[in-house]
């Protein structure tokens, strides 16, 4: 082992050798702050071998923070006396970190230094396609957030789904509003139709029985991010689960009878500790959300369409009007829905034209890898 490798064992002991699912001990009054208070604070937060395998010699005496939101011109991350302001140099863009970022800082001055690798990112490509919004870093589940009433759409269930899918993060829908809706049963029925084995959740987001029936996604060490449109019950939930009241609680705002549309209430991505020992992220509400880049994550959402298709008598098959069309069969056949099969055309097509395509050597078409 290294100098600095055995210096880090020694600073971040516990970082190395704490059990995930330990709940953090609560320090007593007055206690200075130890470092295996600090290792743990640091587990709860999902540091990982993953993140610890990144350090190398020049860090020395960097400590990792993670990133709790991202303004225009500063960052702010998590640490054991609240939510701290980073210092950053004017070359820092702002808008290349993300909420769940884990980066290392140098503690005299709490000074930007780097950031480390990230294990899923959820991102989309900009209007003009040129650059990419990051959404939040290092999520373990994205909980897709809709209502048990008008906002609850299938097609753009799936595209939210195909975007989790393709970061690697475990797609879990829940339903909000099931306190006002005398069919909410009908909408999970329908929700779990969009993909194999996906996780439902009905709940009312105000209630504390919402926290026991995400439980399984909120352990120590783990992060969830929300994503949905606005008025869904995102902060409402992020309440709920992080236990927050009063001045410290995320603002919620209410929705128009009409359409069921919210008013934009929350307008920058926050991190915020839950009281099972795990992370939540709340985002702003999303109007649209057009696909790019998710290929892979498609596929994964249409998985039973992916698989028909291989029984197709011809490779390049378009599932349109073939002989021997082994998904035209099952859409006679009752099995698979038409209206899911149009679906899945209208997200590959617009997949397919908003995901640049590099150029091979001999003007092949090359399509862009997972990133
Ligand atoms: N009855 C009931 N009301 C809810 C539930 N979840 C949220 N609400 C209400 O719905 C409204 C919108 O909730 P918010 O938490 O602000 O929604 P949001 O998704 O954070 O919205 P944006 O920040 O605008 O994206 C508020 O009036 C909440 O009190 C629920 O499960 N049941
Ligand atoms: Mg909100
Ligand atoms: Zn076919």
């Amino acid at each position: 082992m290294s100098l600095s490798a055995a210096n880090r064992r020694m600073r971040y002991p516990a970082i190395w050798t704490t059990e995930k699912h330990s709940e953090p001990r609560a320090a007593p009054l007055g206690e200075p702050l130890t470092t295996d208070r600090e290792a743990n604070f640091q587990a709860s937060l999902g540091w990982s071998a993953f993140f610890a395998d990144q350090l190398d010699e020049a860090d020395g005496d960097l400590v990792p923070r993670r990133i709790a939101e991202v303004h225009r011109s500063r960052l702010s991350v998590t640490s054991l006396e609240g939510i701290v302001r980073l210092g950053i140099s004017h070359q820092v863009n702002t808008s290349e970190y993300a909420v769940g970022d884990w980066v290392m800082v140098d503690p005299d001055g709490d000074r930007l230094m780097r950031r480390l690798e990230r294990r899923t990112l959820l991102q989309r490509r900009t209007e003009g396609r040129q650059t990419h919004q990051l959404g939040a870093a290092n999520v373990d589940t994205l909980l897709i957030v809709t209502s048990c009433n008008a906002d609850f759409n299938v097609a753009r269930l799936e595209r939210y789904m195909a975007l989790a899918n393709q970061a690697d993060t475990t797609p879990v829908i829940v339903l909000t509003k099931a306190d006002m809706a005398p069919d909410a049963a009908d909408y999970e029925a329908q929700a779990k139709a969009l993909q194999r084995d996906l996780p439902v959740i009905v709940l009312n987001a105000k209630t504390h029985d919402a926290a026991q029936a995400l439980a399984p996604w909120c352990g120590f060490g783990q992060t969830l991010a929300l994503i949905g449109s606005s008025g869904v019950g995102k902060s409402t939930l992020v309440n709920t689960l992080a236990g927050l009241s009063g001045e410290s609680s995320q603002e919620t705002g209410d929705i128009r009878e009409r359409d069921a549309k919210g008013r934009h209430t929350t307008t920058a991505r926050s991190l915020h500790a839950m009281e099972g020992g795990g992370w939540v992220i709340d985002t702003p509400g999303m109007r649209t959300l057009h696909v790019s880049d998710v290929a892979e994550g498609i596929d994964q959402v249409f998985s039973e369409i992916t698989e028909l298709a291989e029984h197709c008598r011809f490779r390049d098959c378009t599932h349109a009007h073939e002989p021997g069309c082994a998904v035209q069969a099952a859409v006679k056949a009752g099995t698979l829905p038409a209206e899911r099969l149009a679906r899945w055309r209208v997200l590959l097509d617009e997949n397919d034209k908003n995901t640049p395509k590099l150029t091979g050597p001999r003007g092949n078409k090359v399509f862009q890898k997972k990133r």
